[in-house]
């Protein structure tokens, strides 16, 4: 039988836009699906530059402004790799168009803008799904189905971390390319939208909805130079970010991240604590898990290094023999895996929009909550499982 195709529309064509495309190339060569990708378009606004980027990766043709890829009618899916104040003025406008969106996190700059794009692709009907990629680790996929089959018993205790050192020199600028995450009009905010929500986003998933949190933010450069202005500006982002939750299921959260922490690339770890058993996950580490079962023979009990790339492990039976480990770019892979699948059988992947809602109110009642010094309530939504 005949494929049907999906012709891809991607705009921007940074670090995600290179992601997302090598996840492309790569997904109907390990992956089977009904459905065959085709990269019928790449936008971005310097169009030498987008030439060399659609000759380069096999895109068949080039647009500059993201308004007439959206009005092609040989495109199917818009993916979204822009910084995050574009997000959500293109998914209106693609849902509007009909077409099925992947949106890069976070969602959107603030609750209110996540809101509307959750409304315009419910109303729309389109398929739609955010970039949170971390999600298809396989060895965070193995901690969801060790929580969902009861072997950690009652969670007591989630933590995560996402530790990085590159923005410590005063002298870097606000503003350009992957610096728009210092300028506050461009990035929302700075770690909590950008790194903690993805720590947000699986913890949601692994442990179920955030009740209440209090937090507190620093900025510890406190002017940079605009790249587009030329002149220094006062920095609105939050370089450092620490909060402490309740999670709904009555277990309790700690979450820390930072572009301040010297030695640290992308240090996202998570911890889960539970009655029976814990696991331990570490980003630069993350083929492995660390799993503790107290049910073991006493004189036996520890901590295990669990090597997540056995046959019977998630997604490792489509890549190589057990033993030979897959990395950062392969949760790409599976999250368009998945995203095909989904179309297959009807059954739509997540996290959708309205999960990158529900980490947009978590998010958002960190930074209140960083403001006002109180404990403040996040806003409840019902998230797909
Ligand atoms: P980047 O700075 O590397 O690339 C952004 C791209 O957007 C550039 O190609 C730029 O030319 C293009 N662009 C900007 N304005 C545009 C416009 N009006 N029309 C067309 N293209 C335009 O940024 P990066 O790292 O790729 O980030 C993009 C998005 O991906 C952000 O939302 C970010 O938060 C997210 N991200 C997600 C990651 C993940 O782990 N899932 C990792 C890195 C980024
Ligand atoms: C920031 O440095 C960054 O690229 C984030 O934007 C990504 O979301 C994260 O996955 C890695 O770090």
């Amino acid at each position: 039988m005949a494929k049907k195709q999906l012709r891809i529309g991607l705009i921007g064509y940074g670090f995600m836009g290179r992601a997302h495309s090598n996840a492309y190339a790569k997904v109907g060569h390990f992956f089977d699906s009904d459905h065959e990708i085709v990269l019928q378009a790449v936008c971005a606004r310097d169009l030498e530059k987008v030439k060399v980027f659609a000759a380069r990766w096999g895109y068949k043709s080039v647009e500059t402004d993201w308004r007439k890829l959206i009005a092609r009618d040989d495109i199917d899916v818009v993916d979204i790799a822009v910084p995050n104040n574009l997000h959500a003025e293109i998914a209106i406008a693609a849902a509007k168009a009909g077409k099925m969106i992947l949106c890069e996190k976070p969602l959107a700059m603030s609750p209110k803008e996540a809101e509307k794009m959750v409304a315009a692709v419910e109303k729309a009907k389109v398929a739609n799904m955010v970039w949170y990629n971390y999600r298809r680790c396989p060895a965070v996929v193995l901690g969801k189905q060790l929580i969902d089959e009861g072997r950690l018993g009652r969670v007591f205790h989630y933590r995560a971390n996402f530790l990085q050192d590159w923005t410590i020199n005063p002298d870097l600028p606000q503003g350009g390319a992957a610096l728009w995450r210092l300028d506050v009009k461009a990035a929302g905010s700075g770690v909590t939208g950008d790194l903690l929500a993805h720590c947000i986003d699986t913890a949601l998933w692994l442990n179920g909805g955030i009740k209440d949190v209090t937090a507190m933010t620093e900025t510890f450069v406190k002017e940079r130079k605009h790249t587009l202005t030329g002149k220094v500006e006062k920095v609105g982002i939050d370089d450092a970010c620490a909060f402490l939750c309740h999670f709904n299921n009555g277990s309790l959260g700690l979450f820390e991240s930072t572009r301040y922490a010297r030695g640290h690339k992308a240090l996202y770890t998570l911890e889960v604590n539970g009655e029976h058993a814990s696991f331990r996950w570490d980003l630069h580490d993350l083929h492995r898990l660390q799993w503790f079962d107290h049910g073991n023979e006493g004189r036996l009990r520890g901590w295990n290094s669990i090597h997540v790339s056995d046959s019977d492990h998630p997604y490792l039976k489509n890549w190589w023999v057990p033993g030979l480990q897959i990395g950062y770019e392969h949760s790409f892979v599976h999250q368009v895996a998945d995203f095909l699948q989904g179309l297959d059988t009807g059954k739509a992947a997540l996290p959708n929009f309205r999960d990158g809602l529900a980490t947009d109110y978590v998010v958002d009642a960190v930074l209140n909550s960083a403001k006002s010094g109180r404990w403040t309530k996040v806003k409840q939504v019902k998230q797909g499982k």
